[in-house]
């Protein structure tokens, strides 16, 4: 299994920021203390999608960051990141790992068949969720904490709570064997993304969950 830090996974929405704001934005949100970050862009050309990917991707190099892009292979192995995210709907995990090789390939699970699932097509790592309802554009249903703890429990890659999470609503996690929460909102909409990130992380180690 790979080593990889997913504790405070924080996945992009730059909609409604500039390109200026957005990677100051990821830039604080790497100080903060992020330890994986998804570029999730969806209204974006590929050139720029491209484009964004390489600024990104530097500043996640400075920070020692691996930087997953969502569903897009083709852009992931362009700008060299270090994985792909792959849902429901998007490229079955066994081709997204044939074309990534050694990189790191996630994949979303709302069920304990689909963690296997993925898990035996080789991701590397779960995205499980929503948790709560959320504003994030995204076709999603709500995932019980039961499941949640069932997925944990199934497979023997990190498995991700996602979701809704914040700081005031992460109780609900506690003693759930996750490897981290992933988080739109919480960081991207913060006042301060940097302080928010260490926010998530103390909460997280108050509540014990890793
Ligand atoms: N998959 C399930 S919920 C979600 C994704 C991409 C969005 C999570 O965003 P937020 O803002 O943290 O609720
Ligand atoms: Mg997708």
């Amino acid at each position: 299994m790979k080593e990889l830090d997913t504790r405070l996974y924080f996945i992009t929405d730059g909609s409604g920021y500039t390109q200026e704001e957005f990677l100051f934005r990821v830039e604080q949100a790497l100080l903060g203390g992020v330890t994986l970050l998804q570029l999730r862009e969806k209204e974006v050309s590929t050139r720029e999608y491209i484009d964004l990917a390489q600024r990104v991707h530097r500043l996640t190099q400075k920070y020692r960051v691996p930087l997953i892009i969502d569903d897009r292979v083709d852009v992931a192995l362009a700008v060299d990141a270090e994985g792909v995210h792959v849902g429901q709907s998007d490229m079955p995990v066994f081709m997204a790992r044939k074309l990534m090789g050694d990189k790191i390939v996630g994949a979303t699970a709302k069920t304990v068949e689909q963690a296997k699932d993925a898990y035996e097509q080789g991701a590397d790592y779960l995205g499980v969720g929503a948790i709560y309802p959320t504003t994030t554009k995204v076709k999603t249903v709500l995932t019980s904490t039961d499941t949640v703890r069932d997925i944990c429990r199934a497979v023997p890659i990190p498995a991700n709570a996602i979701g809704g999470l914040n700081k005031d609503n992460m109780d609900v996690l506690k003693g759930i064997p996750i490897a981290g929460i992933c988080a739109v909102s919480a960081i991207m909409k913060a006042e301060n993304p940097a302080v928010a990130c260490a926010q998530l992380m103390e909460r997280a180690k108050e509540l014990g969950l890793w």
